[in-house]
């Protein structure tokens, strides 16, 4: 039987204790399992599609289950294939007992992301939308899940449909020129695949230059608090988030591993990461937690260095400084609460003054000056994605970065004076490029990986 045709099932709800679980079938035969399986007043044929019906799940006279059944028929499905989700109560057993039923009568376990999958290779969806499916479910922040909802209601898709149909017209210019070679046709037309290559360029550019934005956008900016021990940084955790998140004592080296949060801030969604005071230490548990801060601190987005005002400077401090500070960070000086005590003129040789907020976590001074600087550094909190098509996946910018390098070789080709079959050679790769981003032009066995990723049931 092939592969991609046989019915299959899985349980699409989490697993754990819940008010409600679902087994999803899909396939030709999803009614001929439940007509063996569904114990109800019905006939199974005959029940409208998209209804729900009430009945019992049985294995012979055994009642396995009480159940609610969706049954949706193809075409209009999420598979476009027959689909019936059998609504169980939501619990391990029940739900893994009503799964071995179905599949005891006839249906396969699906793999990661089939039904995704399905929806994909029965034409429903391209591969661009298939992955906004599983961006929408693992979404972690309010702007990164709006991104994926438009990716899956198909504006990166008809982005793409938009580029690839104008390389067209630019093959089918070059294939005019190949069958009618007469001179004056043949530059008009090289001249206005060369300009026609620079337009196209720039509009992918615009959409590479944004994917360093969807990927903030999507996983959040990575923001990590960093500081000796006892300055603060967990008191500042715990005043962003709103809550007594991180232990917070007066005992140095306090925090030991690494803690990290999603907030979003002034519209900028950020992943906020605690850490362990950075310190000489030879505690064997406390030394492994500084180092992970330090490893942290160098791949980070930005480094909130936490200074304690009420105290002056001392050697790890300015270590700290020497080593973390970079242009794009923020200096913080905490506990302003406090009577001053940090020389500020030793502090300005590492940091410049515009760098440097005050702050009291404990007084909850100075916040809104940090939240302003945070955003007017990133997109000056400027997020709105109204209208623009975000990229937000490293597979999508490869494919237009080659799509591009494809269309400079066109350009080179025409300047260094080759034949059109070598444009036109080009011209096909962008296409082709272009054509990874919704799936069409891709590899089978990369679109299995791609779906491999995705979770069971879905
Ligand atoms: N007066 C005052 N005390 C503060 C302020 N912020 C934090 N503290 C106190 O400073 C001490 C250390 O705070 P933590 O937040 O645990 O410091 P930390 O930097 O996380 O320390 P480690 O986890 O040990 O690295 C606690 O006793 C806090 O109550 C502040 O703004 N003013
Ligand atoms: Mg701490």
């Amino acid at each position: 039987m092939n592969k991609s045709l046989d019915t299959i099932a899985a349980i699409s709800t989490p697993i754990g204790n819940g008010g409600i679980g679902i087994v999803r079938i899909s396939g030709d035969n999803a009614l001929n399992i439940l007509d063996k399986i569904f114990k109800t007043n019905k006939n199974v044929f005959e029940i409208k599609s998209h209804t729900i019906n009430y009945g019992h799940i049985k294995d012979d006279d055994q009642i396995i289950d009480e159940v609610l059944v969706s049954i949706m028929l193809a075409p209009k499905t999420y598979t476009c294939e027959n689909i019936v989700e059998i609504n169980c109560h939501g619990g391990i057993k029940s739900l893994n007992l009503v799964l071995d039923t179905v599949l005891k009568y006839g249906a396969r376990l699906a793999e990661p992301g089939e039904f995704t999958k399905r929806a994909f290779l029965n034409g429903r969806i391209d591969l661009s939308q298939a992955e906004a499916v599983i961006d929408i479910i693992n979404s972690k922040t309010e702007l990164s899940h709006k991104i994926a909802l438009k990716q899956l209601d198909g504006n990166l898709s008809s982005k793409i449909g938009e580029l690839r149909d104008k390389v067209i017209l630019m093959i089918a210019t070059i294939e005019a020129s190949i069958d009618y070679p007469e001179h004056d046709m043949e530059e008009l037309n090289l001249k206005e695949v060369r300009s026609k290559s620079l337009e196209l360029i720039k509009e992918i550019d615009l959409l590479i230059d944004g994917e360093s934005k969807g990927k903030i956008l999507k996983e959040g900016l990575e923001t990590v608090i960093l500081g000796r021990p006892n300055v603060g940084k967990s008191s500042l955790l715990n005043v962003i988030l709103k809550e007594e998140r991180a232990i917070v004592t007066d005992v140095e080296g306090t925090t030991r591993d690494i803690l990290q949060e999603y907030v979003s801030i002034k519209g900028i969604p950020l992943k906020l990461i605690d850490t362990a005071g950075i310190r000489h230490t030879n505690d064997i548990v406390e030394k492994i937690g500084v180092e992970k801060s330090k490893k942290i601190a160098e791949n980070s987005d930005l480094v909130l260095i936490i200074l304690d005002n009420s105290k002056d400077l001392i050697e790890d401090d300015i270590d700290l400084l020497k080593k973390y500070n970079k242009d794009d960070s923020i200096i913080i000086l905490n506990k302003i609460d406090l009577e001053s005590k940090l020389d500020e003129a030793t502090l300005l040789k590492y940091v410049d003054k515009e760098q440097i907020i005050r702050i009291s976590t404990k007084e909850f001074l100075g916040l809104e000056d940090l939240y302003n600087k945070i955003k007017q550094m990133f997109f000056n909190g400027d997020l709105n994605i109204s209208d623009e098509i975000i990229i937000s996946k490293a597979r999508h910018k490869e494919s237009l970065i080659n799509a591009k390098n494809s269309l400079e070789n066109v350009i080179k080709t025409i300047d260094d004076g080759f034949t059109e079959d070598f444009i036109s050679i080009d011209l096909q790769d962008s296409y082709k490029y272009l054509g990874e981003i919704t799936g069409e032009t891709l590899e089978e066995d990369i679109i299995d990986k791609i779906f491999s990723e995705f979770c069971l049931g879905k």
